[in-house]
């Protein structure tokens, strides 16, 4: 009996060295010190023993369980240790690591030509004014010298909220909104989003931005005009700028035109860039039709004006050399980190 009990202790001794969790050194507790453990079965049969051998046997089993136990206070606490150190190991943070930096983002060429713009009419005492993109009829078209039945308005393919309802087709209606509200001196840009039903290709897209024009006052002419939009297309394109002004039409100015811009490619010779035409169309404009500032509240006596309309996507496409409109809509990270 003396010899199993011997065995018990170095088995325990043994197996709990090697125990690697904390459920295996409980599982060896059991196995050994347990109601059904390898100790108690011992102790069971101490009954056949003699009356000297009993209280031996009684206190080396004492000892033992007393030995078992030490042995596993000892090597759970020497887990616990190492699984704590792995613990610590595993998680530890070093903030002296430098981060991860963000990704910065790119500004859109739209807002970046648009910005530039702005800063080019600022400068020269233009104001920056914005209005709604859902527009009445009245804004949109009748104030603008564009009665009901009038033929251009079938050339713009607009958009009906209903009879009456319409999303902007233009920012003029922010014009003749200013014209009501303030007197002149009055010089505004209107940039902003437009609206035409357009199906989408390499140059249409039914949502565009365009950038309006508006200088009212005592004795404005043709002159301020063309002096105004050469200053900014120099401005824009540099000072090797070459335009022209090509009389046109527009129900809302008069007399209206059109400014080309030479083409850069062929110095007006003419060539794929330009298709041949030698000059690129990049601006409306005219003097504000005497209708129109009368609908306005001003007098058309006292006061004249010009107006000016300029596509953003088209500046900022022949700016950047751009040939398809869809990447400006289109959010691709290639195209648009380039800028
Ligand atoms: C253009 C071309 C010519 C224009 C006219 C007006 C207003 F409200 F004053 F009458 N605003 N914008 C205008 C004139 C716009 O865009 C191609």
């Amino acid at each position: 009996m003396k010899a199993a009990l011997e065995a018990i202790r170095a088995a325990a001794h043994q197996q709990l060295q090697q125990a690697g969790s904390l459920k295996e050194l409980d599982d060896l507790r059991v196995k050994f010190l347990g109601k059904k453990g390898e100790l108690t079965a011992i102790l069971k049969k101490m009954g056949s023993l003699s009356a000297e051998e009993r209280p031996v046997i009684g206190q080396l089993a004492n000892q033992i369980r007393e030995s078992v136990e030490g042995d596993l206070a000892a090597r759970t606490q020497a887990l616990r240790a190492a699984l704590q150190a792995e613990k610590l190991r595993a998680e530890t943070i070093d903030v002296t690591m430098p981060g991860t930096a963000p990704a910065p983002g790119h500004r859109h060429p739209l807002s970046l030509v648009l910005d530039e713009v702005k800063e080019i009419f600022l400068g020269m005492g233009f104001d920056v004014v914005q209005g709604p993109e859902v527009e009445t009829d009245y804004y949109n078209f009748e104030a603008l010298n564009l009665p009901k039945d009038h033929p251009a308005r079938d050339t713009q393919d607009t958009f009906y909220i209903s009879e009456n309802i319409l999303l902007r087709t233009q920012t003029s209606p922010v014009q003749i909104r200013t014209m009501e509200q303030r007197k002149p001196p009055i010089r505004i840009i209107a940039p902003g989003r437009v609206y035409r039903s357009d199906a989408v290709d390499a140059t249409h897209s039914p949502i565009f931005h365009q950038i309006e024009g508006l200088v009212v006052d005592k004795g404005i002419t043709m002159a301020d005009l063309k002096g105004c939009l050469e200053t900014i297309v120099k401005r824009l394109y540099g000072d090797e700028a070459v335009v022209r002004f090509r009389p046109h039409h527009f129900p809302f100015t008069e007399p209206s035109a059109e400014v080309d811009l030479q083409c850069f490619g062929c110095h007006g010779e003419g060539c794929r860039l330009c298709k041949g035409e030698g000059w690129i169309e990049i601006l409306g404009c005219g003097m504000v039709h005497p209708k129109v500032l009368s609908i306005c509240g001003i007098d058309p006596e006292e006061y004249s004006g010009f107006a000016f309309g300029i596509g953003l996507e088209r500046l900022v496409m022949g700016r950047y050399n751009i040939d398809d409109m869809r990447l400006l809509y289109e959010n691709d990270m290639r195209f648009l980190a380039q800028f």
